[in-house]
């Protein structure tokens, strides 16, 4: 009896240190991302989970920035930068778009 209630004590020792442990944390992430006029092709970003993200975004016009799911939304002034710092907490695919000419700047997938 007291060798079974050992083991059940070291195996919940086991599940705590299990539950406690997790993946290291991701490390910040830094977006730079400049708009020329008329915008490219539609480039892909990808995230970490989890990680604090510093996104900056230059457009050649003055425009309208809108980044879908985690809902950032900011008016721009042509060659002036906006910079949004935001924790990638939700995992998926989100477009980052121009609310000014309908362009798709960028799929932002969080994985
Ligand atoms: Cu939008």
């Amino acid at each position: 009896m007291k060798i079974l209630l050992r083991l059940l004590v070291s195996l919940f020792a086991a599940v705590a240190l299990v539950a406690c442990g997790g993946p290291a944390p991701a490390p910040p992430q830094t977006v730079e991302l400049t708009i020329p006029d008329p915008p490219g092709a539609t480039q892909r970003i990808e995230l970490p989970l989890g990680a604090e993200v510093t996104m900056r975004i230059t457009t050649a016009i003055d425009d309208h920035a809108h980044l879908h799911g985690y809902e950032l939304e900011e008016y721009t002034v042509a060659g002036e930068t906006i910079e949004w710092v935001f924790t990638a907490n939700m995992a998926g695919t989100y477009e980052l778009e121009s609310h000014t000419t309908d362009s798709i700047w960028a799929d932002v997938v969080v994985s």
